[in-house]
């Protein structure tokens, strides 16, 4: 399982995938953060597919082609705003991640890179965010076999990409 995962810091709309996941909100309407990155450097096909598919409830995940970036797909999901931690913030946050995983099994995609979902602009304290994407994408790995073979977590900050491994060392030890 360890060599399936690997944590990056840099800039996710430069990772040559098969997907990378996007930060989304619910309307799938460019926004800031990981989005606004993705959609500039993606070009205006992205939003106009995405206009098209009309949005997205919080949890679930849409993909769409990836355009100019050098990433084939994107798959967009769309995170909790955070309010406390007490209003379905770790569930929603944890599908998320099986939803996105589930498509890229589904489609056959061999690597999927992650942003740290909703731990911007959505407020979702970074620890406990990067412990339930670890977790979650281990156990969705095991039960649905085959592809994602590599799961890439792209966090902005060597901070971020701190949080992802010691989740993943806690998890493996
Ligand atoms: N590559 C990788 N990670 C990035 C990049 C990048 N280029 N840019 C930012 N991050 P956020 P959210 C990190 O705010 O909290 C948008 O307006 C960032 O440092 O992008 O889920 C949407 O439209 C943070 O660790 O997403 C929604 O309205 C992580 O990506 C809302 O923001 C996620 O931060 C979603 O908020």
């Amino acid at each position: 399982m360890r060599d399936r995962l690997s944590v990056v810091v840099g800039d996710i709309t430069k990772l040559e995938v098969d997907a990378i996941v996007n930060a989304a909100n619910e309307q799938l309407l460019r926004g800031g953060g990981v989005d606004g990155a993705i959609h500039r450097a993606a070009g205006p096909e992205l939003q106009e597919e995405c206009r098209k598919i009309g949005g997205c409830p919080t949890g679930e995940a849409r993909l769409t082609k990836g355009y100019r970036l050098p990433a084939r797909h994107v798959i967009h999901t769309v995170g909790p705003v955070w309010r406390g931690g007490n209003a379905g913030e770790p569930d929603f946050l944890a599908a998320c991640y099986r939803n996105s995983i589930s498509i890229a099994n589904a489609q056959g995609f061999a690597s999927i890179a992650f942003p740290a979902i909703s731990t911007g602009i959505y407020g979702y304290p970074a620890d406990e965010a990067a412990a339930i994407a670890v977790k979650t994408t281990m156990d969705a790995l095991l039960e649905l076999g085959g592809d994602p073979e590599k799961v890439i977590f792209c966090c902005f900050s060597e901070e971020g990409a701190a949080h992802h491994r010691a989740a993943l060392d806690s998890i493996l030890q």
